[in-house]
Parts: C-alpha cells; structure tokens; sequence
C-alpha cells in the first residue's frame, strides 16, 4: 500500500470516529489489516486522534456526554479487529507480571486498554483490574499473583489524586522494594510521576511497553 493511500485510510479512520459511526470504524479496521498496515499506528495517529478530536468538541460543548460515548464504543470495536494482529505468539516465559487498572473514581478506561493489548502482545502476563480501582486493591491483586509491576491509569486531573497513595501505602506496608510502579494517562506527566514515587512512566501504549520492558531490567539488576 502506498504512503498516499496509507495516509488516506488514517484520515478516513479519524472522521469515522469522531462521527461515532461504528460499523465505519471497523470496516476501515479491517481494510486498514488486509492492506497490512501497521496496527499500533492505526491507533495512535486513526482512533486515537480521532477521539482528541472528539475531546475537544466535548470541551467546546459541541459534542455531549452520549456522542463521546458512542465514539468511545466505535474505537473499542475497531480496537477489537485490531488485537489478534497486534499479539504476537508467545510460547517463551512471559516477560514480567503486570497488575494494570485505572485508578479509583476513574471510568476512562480506553488507554488503558490499549496499553494491555500492547503490553501483553510485547509478551507480558498482564491483570486487568478494569476502571475504578482502590488503590489497595492493586496491592492486593499484586501480591497474589506475584507481580513485577504495578501499572495505573488516570484521565482525570482529580483522580490522578490517588496514585501517590501507591508509593506510600506500599511503603506502610514494607512492600515498596517489591515492586516497579508505572503510571500513565493524559494529565500525568513524567516529572510528577517520579516525584510521587513512580519507577517509571509511559506517554502512551508504544512507550509503556518500552517502559515496562527497563523496569524489568532494573528490577533483575540488569
Ligand atoms: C472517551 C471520554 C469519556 C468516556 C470514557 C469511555 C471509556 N470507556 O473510556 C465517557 C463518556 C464515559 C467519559 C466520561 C467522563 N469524562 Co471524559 N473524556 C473522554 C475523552 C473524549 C477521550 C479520552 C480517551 O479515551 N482518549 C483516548 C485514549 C486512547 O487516550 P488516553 O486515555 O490518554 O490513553 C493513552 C495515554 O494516556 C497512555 N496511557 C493511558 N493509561 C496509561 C497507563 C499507563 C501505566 C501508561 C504507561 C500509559 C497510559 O496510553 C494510552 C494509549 O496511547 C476525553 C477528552 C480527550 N481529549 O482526551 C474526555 C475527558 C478525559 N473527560 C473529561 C470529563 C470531565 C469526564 C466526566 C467527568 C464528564 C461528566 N461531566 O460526567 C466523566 C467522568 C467519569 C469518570 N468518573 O471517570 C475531561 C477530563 C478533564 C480533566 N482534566 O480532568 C476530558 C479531558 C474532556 C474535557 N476536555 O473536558 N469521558
């Protein structure tokens, strides 16, 4: 395919979904797969744009609650056709554990998601606590499946509130040296991340792979 009609079938993928019209989002998900485009870049610069763009029609009272809605279902579905081809196989020891959720009071859960598919397709074992988790709940879920990193995501600036409370309630319980933590989503930024003690932090789904991928070597001594 080349570069003209590559960039041709992005556009078409971001007015699909800033218009909401679903069954369009995923007949273009699928032509954009048998065209054999890249996956992650259907993502990030089709969908992903596409609901900034709905974002802001939502932030300018363009669009209402039930149109970001709908845009967010239609990009779930095309992010459906997308998954098997973004999961390689992996038949060798997974690359890390991950406990990933978005953090308390947070319904916003489509980046998260997508950082799970690309997580888990770099090869990673990853446990999904969905949207609105308590932080204790990551701590829990942590400690019984024996996990390597502690990854959370917020999108909104007041529940970003509660990812500090990662870093100290695992120091309470003497538990902080276990694990990495990684954090992620649209109002986090690195500096802050880190200055709430964060290991690490990711600007979207292709750097939280990278990222995931140094934490673990921190954590083997590598
Ligand atoms: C879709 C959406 C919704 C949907 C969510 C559907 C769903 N299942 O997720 C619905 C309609 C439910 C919704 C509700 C609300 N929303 Co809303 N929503 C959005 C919107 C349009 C898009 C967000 C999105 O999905 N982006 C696409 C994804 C792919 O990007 P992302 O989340 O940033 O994720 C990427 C990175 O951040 C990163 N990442 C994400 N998580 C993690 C985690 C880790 C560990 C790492 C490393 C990286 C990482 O990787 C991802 C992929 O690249 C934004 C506007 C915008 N421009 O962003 C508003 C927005 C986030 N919403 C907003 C608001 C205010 C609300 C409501 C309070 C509205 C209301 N009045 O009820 C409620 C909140 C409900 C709640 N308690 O959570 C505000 C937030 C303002 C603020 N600064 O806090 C925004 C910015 C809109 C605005 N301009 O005002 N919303």
């Amino acid at each position: 395919m080349n570069v003209n009609a590559e960039a041709n079938l992005i556009e078409e993928i971001v007015e699909a979904t800033v218009k909401y019209d679903d069954k369009r989002c995923v007949d273009l998900a699928r032509q954009a797969m048998d065209q054999g485009m890249d996956p992650v870049k259907v993502i990030q610069d089709g969908y992903s744009r596409g609901m900034q763009i709905v974002g802001d029609k939502f932030a300018t009272l363009e669009y209402c609650l039930p149109e970001v809605m709908l845009a967010a279902d239609a990009m779930d579905a095309a992010t459906e056709v997308l998954k098997p081809h973004l999961m390689k196989s992996h038949d060798h020891d997974s690359q890390g554990i991950i406990v990933l959720g978005v953090i308390q009071g947070d319904i916003h859960d489509l980046g998260k998601n997508i950082v799970k598919i690309m997580l888990r397709a770099a090869g990673f074992t990853v446990h999904d606590l969905g949207n609105d988790t308590p932080v204790r709940q990551f701590i829990e879920k942590a400690e019984a499946v024996g996990a390597d990193i502690i990854a959370a995501s917020a999108i909104l600036t007041t529940t970003m509130s509660y990812m500090p409370d990662i870093s100290t309630i695992l120091n309470e319980l003497g538990l902080r040296d276990k694990y990495m933590i990684m954090l992620g989503g649209a109002p986090v930024i690195a500096d802050w991340a880190i200055e709430v003690g964060a290991d690490g932090y990711g600007e979207d789904a292709v750097e939280a792979v990278e990222v995931a991928k140094n934490l673990m070597r921190k954590k083997r001594g590598g």
